[in-house]
């Protein structure tokens, strides 16, 4: 049985819990970090040596921290899931855009930052809301003619860059934003799945309206 420590609320939790729930594997979570606090027990250090969530555990001994190398690491334990490409271009590709997802994960949370603070010159939000859009754009030209980021099924791509979008899509309306439709029309599709709605809509909204990101 394998354990997740990270309260659900949290987009770097979220992500490894919805892999999880695309692999269908046995999992549990405790919730960890944030005002569950632990991040600096000693013996969670040993788990996560920077004291962050997420990390996994098994039944073993086996421990793992970073959520995208979790998910690489349970899309490979998992092969039945479709998760890596097969094919040798594609996987890369996908690794690639696993990696590429630190910069719109900044460029996003930005935006919510200025959001959040309603501080910034409008001159500031409008730049602010430019770079996320210009970097989102990148994004939206890759799913122009296809259902996932690599080609017609679901990868790590997908699972790294997902809760990122949620969080995109989730700023109100009020803030204007130039719109992306073919990266609307993926995450509609995300939306449409079972697992991303538990744990990324589900979870990462909560935390969003606790802070008035939802309406
Ligand atoms: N790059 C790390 C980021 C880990 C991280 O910063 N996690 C945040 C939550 S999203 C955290 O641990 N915050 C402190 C806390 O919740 O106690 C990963 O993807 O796992």
């Amino acid at each position: 049985m394998l354990t997740v420590w990270g309260r659900a609320d949290s987009s770097a939790t979220a992500r490894v819990m919805w892999a999880l729930g695309e692999t269908g594997l046995a999992h549990q979570r405790r919730d960890w970090g944030g005002a569950y606090g632990g991040g600096d027990d000693p013996d969670y250090r040993k788990i996560s040596p920077h004291g962050r969530i997420p990390a996994v555990t098994d039944d073993d001994g086996f421990a793992l921290w970073e959520s995208n190398t979790i998910i690489r690491w349970l899309a490979a334990a998992c092969p039945e899931a479709h998760l890596l490409p097969a094919e040798a271009g594609a996987r890369w590709q996908a690794e690639a855009w696993m990696d590429w997802a630190a910069a719109p994960g900044r460029a996003v949370g930005a935006v919510r930052t200025a959001y959040r603070r309603q501080t910034p010159e409008p001159a500031e939000m409008r730049q602010t809301i430019a770079a996320a859009t210009e970097t989102l754009g990148v994004l939206d030209v890759q799913l122009r003619d296809q259902t996932f980021v690599i080609g017609d099924q679901l990868s790590i791509a997908d699972l790294a860059l997902g809760v990122i979008v949620h969080r995109w899509f989730r700023i109100p309306d009020t803030l204007e934003r130039p719109a992306l439709p073919d990266l609307a029309a993926w995450y509609g599709r995300l939306c449409a799945r079972p697992a991303y709605v538990q744990h990324v809509v589900g979870a990462v909204s909560v935390r969003a309206q606790n802070v008035g990101m939802v309406a």
